[in-house]
C-alpha cells in the first residue's frame, strides 16, 4: 500500500459510522486549569493515571475511533509498561498527535494570534511516525471582534495550516486541519458564519496552493454559532442550517469528513447539535466529532483525582461517547440522553477554555 493510501484508510478510519475522535491532547498549561476546575494540582503522575484511565475504559473503540495525544502522553506508558499509543492501538483506536506549539500575538495584527510550531516540524512528525502515531493535527485561533479578523491574520493562519499539513504528509501522517473560529464575542450567527466561511475559502486555497491531497486530510472546524456573550437565541436546527451552508460552499467533496470540535459547548449541546448537522444528511462529507471538553468534561467531574472513582468516570467516558455515536447518525434523543446509563445528569456540562 502507498503512503497516501494508507494516509486515506486512516482519515477514512477516523470517520468510520458511529464513532468519532477524543481531543485528549491538552498542553500542560490547559491541562493544569482542567484539573484546577476540579480542584487537583497538575502533576505529571496526575495527568498520566488520567490519561491512562481515560484511555483503558473497556469498549472505548466502540464509538471512538481514534485519539489525540500531547507530546508527553504520547511518551507515557501505562502500570503494564505499555506505550499509550501502543494501548490504544490494541484496542482498535488509532492514535494521533497534536504538533502546533500552541498560539503566540501575530506581530503587526493587534488581538490576533498566530499558531508556532513550523521550526523543526519535519523532524518532530519523523520521531511521531516512528513512535507509532498516524495522524497529526494542528489548531489555528481566529478571533471575531468589531474589525476582526483582518485578512493578513487569516491568511497567515490558513497558510500555516497548509504548511504543516504538507509536511505531514510528507512524513505519512493524516493530517487534521483545525481552523477554530472562536465563540467568545457578543456577534451574531450571520456574522459567525460570514467569518467561518471566509476562513475555510482561504484554508481550501492555501492547501491547493501547498499541494495537498485532500483524500488523505481531515477537517476540525467549529459549528457555526452565535458568540458566548450574544443575547440572540437560535434552535440547534438552525445552527446546523448555517453550519451545512458554510460547509457546502467551502469544503471540497474531495475530504472524506468533518470531526467538529466543541470549543467551549456544553457537552449536550455538542452532541444535540452534532445530532441536528447528521439529520439534514446526506453530504459529501462525513460529519463526526472530535471534541475535548464535551467528552472530558462530565468525566474529569466524576473522577475528581480518586482512584475508587476511576469506574464511575470510565462509565461517564463511555456514555457521552454512545450518545455522541447516536448523533452521527441522527438517532439522538433527549429521552436517550435521559435515560443512557453510566454516570453524567444529562444537563450538560460546559467548561470555558
Ligand atoms: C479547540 O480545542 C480542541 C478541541 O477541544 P474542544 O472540543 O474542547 O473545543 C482541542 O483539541 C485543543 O486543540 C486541545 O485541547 C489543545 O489545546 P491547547 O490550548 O492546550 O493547545
Amino acid at each position: 500500500m502507498s503512503t497516501l493510501e494508507a494516509m486515506r484508510d486512516t482519515a477514512l478510519a477516523l470517520v468510520s459510522r458511529g464513532r468519532g475522535v477524543l481531543a485528549a491532547d491538552e498542553s500542560t498549561p490547559t491541562m493544569a486549569k482542567r484539573l484546577a476546575a476540579v480542584g487537583l494540582e497538575s502533576t505529571e503522575p496526575r495527568r498520566r493515571s488520567y490519561r491512562e484511565m481515560l484511555f483503558a475504559t473497556d469498549g472505548l473503540g466502540e464509538h471512538v475511533s481514534g485519539v489525540i495525544l500531547f507530546d508527553e502522553t504520547a511518551r507515557q506508558r501505562d502500570q503494564e509498561e505499555t506505550p499509550f499509543p501502543e494501548l490504544l492501538r490494541r484496542r482498535g483506536i488509532v492514535p494521533g498527535i497534536k504538533v502546533d506549539g500552541g498560539i503566540r500575538p501575530l506581530a503587526g495584527f493587534p488581538g490576533e494570534v498566530a499558531t508556532q510550531g513550523l521550526d523543526g516540524l519535519r523532524e518532530r512528525l519523523e520521531e511521531y511516525a516512528a513512535l507509532g502515531l498516524r495522524f497529526a493535527k494542528w489548531r489555528a485561533v481566529i478571533r471575531i471582534a468589531d474589525t476582526l479578523p483582518s485578512a493578513g491574520c487569516v491568511e497567515a493562519n490558513a497558510h500555516e495550516l497548509a504548511r504543516y499539513a504538507a509536511l505531514s504528509q510528507e512524513a505519512g501522517l493524516t493530517p487534521i486541519v483545525e481552523p477554530e473560529v472562536l465563540m467568545d464575542g457578543a456577534h451574531d450567527l450571520d456574522t459567525c458564519a460570514e467569518v467561518t466561511e471566509r476562513v475555510l475559502r482561504e484554508v481550501y486555497q492555501q492547501l491547493g496552493r501547498q499541494r495537498v491531497v485532500l483524500e488523505a486530510t481531515l477537517l476540525k472546524p467549529n459549528m457555526v454559532l452565535p458568540g458566548s456573550e450574544s443575547d440572540s437565541r437560535v434552535t440547534d436546527q438552525q445552527i446546523a442550517h448555517a453550519t451545512i451552508a458554510v460547509l457546502r460552499r467551502t469544503v471540497p467533496a474531495a475530504v472524506p469528513g468533518i470531526l467538529f470540535l466543541s470549543g467551549g459547548q456544553s457537552d449536550v449541546e455538542a452532541t444535540a447539535r452534532l445530532d441536528a448537522l447528521n439529520r439534514l444528511a446526506p453530504q459529501p462529507w462525513e460529519l463526526s466529532f472530535s471534541f475535548g471538553r464535551a467528552l472530558q468534561a462530565p468525566v474529569l467531574k466524576a473522577w475528581g483525582g480518586q482512584e475508587a472513582n476511576r469506574a464511575e468516570a470510565q462509565a461517564a467516558l463511555l456514555r457521552r461517547a454512545r450518545l455522541n455515536g447516536a448523533a452521527r447518525s441522527g438517532e439522538y434523543t433527549a429521552d436517550l440522553e435521559q435515560s443512557a446509563s453510566g454516570g453524567g445528569s444529562g444537563h450538560g456540562v460546559s467548561v470555558g477554555r
